[in-house]
């Protein structure tokens, strides 16, 4: 059967059983716009941006797990995803992103809005292809689909010329693929497995330390088996949360840079330190040089070039955790160790989390009601800055994927957009996005977006009037020099989001706060909540920049 380039893409995209697409149409990518106006079985939603298309789909990814699918045209619509790409990429997000690009033979002539975009993105996607021959475009899409969601998941970008869209080519899907020199190591080698149990069985001090990797391996469930079966305390990453319930008496919740100190402080103590689907990310380690410093390292992780990256690791395993737990827990027993328990115990309680508790409308306090509010069955998705660490600090995630955020990059303008495509993905779910004013204006357009398609995101902006992490580093490394931090000028965001068509209400007390988070809860429908905060509120605890984890600022 001979059908059209974007006849093509359309099938393909059937066959991956692709539900959404994010994007914006332009010249070079105006015949697939054509082919979807009239066959395609996905919903298209027209983001504002495409930054925003593209973090939709990533966060359309976390939240379902599926892959997450963008489009744009050439030249500056393919410019505009790099940020997204960058941002999937960093967080392993599998993510497939199709750009038009000028006609074959205008290729290399600096023709208008022209850019070499697979040069572009080589290092920041798994791969990328530049199509020039309609009939390589279904196994290409096939492999594309293939390898962003294989191994260690992760954006893949396919570049087709407009003449490739709209000449014609036999069409067939295949059923497989096979890539020479890809094929990703699942099951884990059972000696090291062996090695890792028996290390466990030994130690008296041990401490998983889980990431981002159970939850892209929808391992959570044999995670919580091995800690049941075991009895070892567990501290997550910011990617991690979720992965294991924070409820849990030996969960010690978030280590690192604003970690709870009774984590650090656990890590630092440690004998064995058992690393599930993690990268030692310097937010993490801090000084790698005192990292740990008695600790014997297992870690398991499916991409090898994380083995002894950055931490010399004294038993890797490579594989998917969900095999590698599976055959791990067979070999290990319950331990009886009882002091180390009671220390992580005492750590817990004398360690926790604190805020000043008057009356002013605090984030930590917006957090807390947020999780009281919602039982915690809601999915979180932030901003980059402050409120990302309050956020990660005061909610309790008890499921994995209810915590979204950009881990890798650190990409203001991230919130609005992944909300979107997170509640797409999940209409049966309530999600919020928590932001700042900063990140928040940095994709407010998407406003549009999600107040015209009826998507009812709660927006919680915790408006200081600063790019507020920044400022809080001036304040505490220097000597209070805020430079160009301020952030004066910004509108009212609820009158933004009215102007938008949608619900908005400014608060600055406790009681307007939890009066319209109850209407926000009540109806499902976009609702934004602009909370005025304290503007000098900082983020304690925290590692100053090359310090040890356990020495931390403003720990008690
Ligand atoms: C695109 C981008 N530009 C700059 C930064 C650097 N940066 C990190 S946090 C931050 C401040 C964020 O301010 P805001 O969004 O108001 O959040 P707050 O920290 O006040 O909660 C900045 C500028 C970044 N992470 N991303």
């Amino acid at each position: 059967m001979k059908l059209s380039g974007t006849e093509i893409v359309v099938e393909c995209l059937n066959k991956e059983k692709v539900e959404v697409v994010f994007g914006i149409p332009g010249g070079a990518i105006m015949p697939l716009y054509d082919t979807i106006y009239q066959k395609a079985s996905f919903v298209h939603i027209l983001t504002k941006h495409e930054q925003g298309a593209a973090h939709a789909a990533d966060g359309y990814a976390r939240a379902t797990g599926k892959v997450g699918v963008c489009f744009a045209t050439s030249g500056p619509g393919a410019t505009n995803l790099v940020t997204g790409l960058a941002n999937a990429y960093l967080d392993s997000i599998p993510v497939v992103a199709f750009t038009g690009q000028v006609i074959s033979p205008f290729i290399g002539t600096d023709a208008f809005q022209e850019v070499d975009i697979t040069g572009i993105t080589i290092p920041i996607t798994k791969n990328n292809y530049l199509v020039m021959n309609p009939g390589d475009l279904a196994p290409i899409i096939k492999e594309a689909f293939y390898l962003a969601k294989s191994g260690r998941p992760g954006p893949v970008l396919i570049d087709f010329p407009k003449d490739v869209q709209t000449s014609e080519a036999d069409f067939f899907y295949p059923d497989k693929i096979k890539l020479d020199g890809y094929q990703p190591t699942l099951k884990g080698n059972l000696n090291q497995i062996k090695k890792a149990a028996l290390a466990i069985k030994k130690a008296k001090r041990p401490v998983i330390y889980a990431g981002g990797g159970i939850i892209t391996s929808n391992a959570s469930e044999e995670l919580s088996n091995f800690v049941k079966k075991t009895n070892i305390p567990i501290t997550t990453t910011l990617m991690g949360l979720g992965c294991f319930p924070e409820e849990n008496i030996l969960s010690l919740g978030m280590l690192g840079m604003h970690g709870l100190f009774s984590a650090n402080t656990a890590m630092s103590e440690a004998d064995v330190i058992i690393a599930l689907g993690v990268r030692f990310d310097d937010r993490v380690i801090g000084n790698a040089k005192t990292f740990c410093p008695d600790a014997k390292f297992i870690h398991v992780d499916i991409d090898p070039a994380e083995i002894s990256k950055n931490v010399k690791v004294d038993i890797p395993i490579v594989g998917d955790l969900k095999y590698v737990l599976t055959k791990l827990i067979q070999f290990v027993e319950l331990r009886q160790e009882n002091k180390w328990l009671e220390r992580i115990a005492c750590l817990k309680e004398k360690y926790p989390l604190q805020y000043n508790q008057d009356d002013e409308l605090r984030p930590q306090y917006i957090i807390e009601k947020l999780y009281e509010q919602t039982k915690g069955d809601a999915i979180v998705v932030t901003d980059v800055g402050q409120h990302q660490m309050w956020a990660a600090q005061y909610y309790k995630y008890n499921q994995p994927r209810s915590f979204i955020t950009s881990g890798g990059l650190g990409t203001m303008g991230f919130g609005l957009p992944a909300a979107i495509g997170a509640q797409v993905g999940c209409p049966e779910k309530r999600v919020f996005c928590i932001t700042g004013d900063g990140g928040f204006q940095m994709n407010i357009q998407e406003l549009a977006t999600a107040i015209y398609n009826k998507i009812p995101v709660v927006v919680l902006i915790m408006n200081n009037g600063y790019l507020g992490m920044v400022r809080q580093w001036q304040e505490l490394f220097f000597e209070k020099r805020y430079s160009q931090t301020s952030l004066k000028g910004s509108p009212n965001f609820a009158e933004v989001a009215q102007v938008y068509g949608g619900r908005g209400i400014r608060v600055s007390n406790r009681e307007d706060f939890n009066t319209a988070l109850s209407q926000a809860l009540s109806e499902k429908t976009f609702f934004l909540i602009d909370c005025l905060i304290p503007a000098e509120e900082n983020v304690f605890p925290m590692v100053a920049p090359g310090e040890p984890i356990n020495k931390m600022l403003g720990a008690n």
